[in-house]
């Protein structure tokens, strides 16, 4: 007997008749049980013992060369009907896919073990907290689930029934062609089989923070949003907490472990971190929204982590953390990578373990000539940031002011706008668009739609989901107000008109005057738009125009991006919501107005 729990004792059996492990341990949470893995896991190669005079505590993975990233064309939402998982979401009936992937699963744990991981997602026992058990092959999956989530037999404590989802892994033999990553609403369950990479079978990311709860939060009224959460300390002493949603390298991470400028500082100002990657919403009992962060750690990008871009970072995976594809330092047995404030290491072995030269490098083949992965990985407990706030371990989460939309675009969204209200704003996060760059697509400025960052993670149809946005809307006396920002706005020649990183607090500064009702804006067309000296730009280099030329809108490009908003409402289908639709057509109208206004 595993646990006390019998349905959780039952489907572990059912598991592991099917996937055949020698046997099946319980992760119970201990230091001793996590230095026994690693110890076996330095033994097979599984993992690399770092140098633990500089790095204590820090280990290096390395994935298969073909498992390097999430899979989306292979990631599916198994509804009863395809109408449910949506246009843009991958479908396959429930009875095939577990059909097919009993196949895969069938003894995929011969000489293995299975381990349990029983994991809580926000803090156990309290009314927001989910919980799942996670089944795998792997004891990378378990000491990054350690890291990432509250791990343990406390939490089987807090499971009644089957009120637990239910995830099995397994890296079965990594076949690239018969990898899955299916997820069961309907039963709260997750299968992942053929992977080892961190956002395919840490089941609790994506998978069950975002996919599952995005579906259990339809159902029960409640948000879960591919959004980081911090914290801005103003110098009266008085705290704001702001939500931000991005699409992947749009700078997450950063935004959310920003470390104001030193004029700020100097003021009295700071900001504090409580996510980088998921937030869990609901409506208060005052009207306003609350929001945790349901994870325990970072599973952060290392590439371009440096002391200008993210000195919290840098000190968050200095202890206790396991770096996954990074270069390996030979001589010193600690890590690199692009971007790290070292030069290369003299004996450098990169992330597919060969010993590398800059020389190497070649910028048409990035992932195949770089050091470390372009998505290389550390995984860090939250504990070790710097930046922590104390509101992170409030159970009931924080109260939301802002919520912050962002993409890049080279010349369409100016640096900051705010929308008129929560259904403008929930109009504007469903417009939300990445340009690609020519560094990874080799086509500079194509449009992928990720609404409100959530594309690849809704667990069921978009428009449903943009309804369901307006439904918690209603429910707000005092929402969050809505802003949308642009850190990626180019000059003539492509080079980025604003500094990004700390800077950013600027931008913070007036969307947080905003919040109180003061701080200047102009009414345009698309929302609205601070004033050229509404953005404090003292001390910045900023050669003479930037700030009007950023904060201008181009209504061509914006008519433009109607237009292929429009195809993409189309293509969502008649889910979309009528109001969005009016949003959009007033959108439209208000820019053909000032169109014609210009021209005559
Ligand atoms: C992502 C991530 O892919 O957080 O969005 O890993
Ligand atoms: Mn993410």
């Amino acid at each position: 007997m595993i646990t006390r729990n019998a349905r959780i004792n039952e489907w572990i059996d059912e598991c592991a008749k099917l996937t055949c492990p020698d046997s099946v341990v319980l992760i119970d949470g201990s230091d001793a049980q996590r230095d026994a893995l690693r110890a076996e896991a330095c033994s097979t190669g599984e993992l690399l013992k770092l140098n633990q005079d500089l790095l204590p505590g820090c280990y290096l993975h390395r994935s298969a060369v073909n498992d390097v990233a999430r899979v989306e064309d292979r990631t599916f939402i198994c509804t009863r009907t395809k109408a449910e998982a949506g246009k843009i979401n991958n479908w396959m009936d429930p009875d095939e896919c577990r059909a097919r992937l009993t196949r895969l699963f069938r003894g995929s744990m011969k000489g293995r073990t299975m381990y349990v991981i029983p994991y809580s997602m926000g803090i156990p026992g309290s009314r927001f907290a989910k919980y799942g058990v996670e089944l795998t092959d792997s004891i990378y999956v378990v000491l990054s689930m350690l890291i990432m989530t509250r791990v343990g037999t406390q939490v089987l404590d807090c499971i009644e029934g089957d009120g637990f989802t239910k995830g099995l892994h397994s890296k079965a033999d990594l076949d690239e062609n018969e990898r899955y990553i299916a997820h069961f609403p309907e039963t709260n369950t997750i299968w992942s089989v053929n992977s080892g990479y961190g956002g395919n079978v840490l089941l609790s990311k994506k998978c069950l923070g975002l996919r599952l709860a995005s579906y259990l939060g339809r159902t029960e009224g409640w948000m879960a949003e591919h959004m980081l959460i911090l914290e801005v300390e103003a110098p009266d002493g008085h705290k704001t907490y702001v939500c931000a949603a991005f699409p992947s390298s749009c700078g997450k991470t950063n935004l959310a472990m920003l470390i104001p400028p030193e004029k700020y500082r100097k003021l009295g100002y700071k900001v504090r971190t409580l996510g980088d990657d998921i937030s869990w919403l609901r409506v208060g009992g005052d009207g306003r929204l609350w929001a945790i962060n349901p994870e325990h750690g970072f599973f952060g990008v290392a590439p371009g982590t440096g002391s200008r871009s993210n000195p919290n970072a840098l000190a968050t995976v200095d202890r206790e953390t396991i770096f996954t594809n990074v270069c390996l330092d030979a001589d010193k047995g600690t890590v690199w990578w692009e971007g790290h404030d070292d030069p290369p290491p003299v004996h450098a072995v990169d992330w597919k373990g060969r010993p590398w030269t800059p020389d190497m490098y070649d910028k048409r083949d990035k992932a195949g000539t770089s050091a470390a992965h372009p998505n290389s990985r550390f995984t860090a407990p939250i504990e070790n940031c710097p930046s922590l706030s104390p509101a992170y371990f409030e159970p009931e989460g924080v109260p939301i002011s802002a919520i912050i939309f962002g993409g890049r675009r080279a010349h369409t969204a100016p640096l900051v706008y705010q929308t008129y209200g929560w259904r403008h704003g929930t109009f504007a996060g469903s417009a939300i668009a990445s340009e690609t760059t020519a560094a990874t697509t080799g086509a500079v400025g194509v449009v992928r739609r990720d609404p409100m960052a959530m594309r690849p993670f809704v667990g069921y149809d978009m428009g449903l989901y943009w309804q369901h946005w307006l439904d918690i809307g209603r429910r707000l006396s005092n929402p969050p107000k809505i802003f949308h920002v642009n850190w990626f706005r180019t000059d003539a020649e492509g080079r980025f008109m604003w500094p990004g990183y700390g800077e950013n607090m600027r931008v913070l500064e007036w969307i947080l005057a905003r919040c109180e009702g003061k701080g200047d804006a102009v009414s345009t067309p698309i929302g609205l738009v601070p004033p050229e000296d509404g953005i404090d730009a003292s001390g910045l280099d900023l050669a003479p125009g930037t700030m009007k030329e950023l904060l201008s809108v181009d209504t061509a490009a914006w008519l433009r991006d109607c237009a292929d908003l429009r195809d993409f409402y189309s293509f969502i289908g008649n889910t979309v919501p009528d109001e969005l639709c009016r949003e959009l057509d007033g959108l439209e109208r208000r820019l053909h107005a000032a169109a014609g206004g210009k021209d005559s």
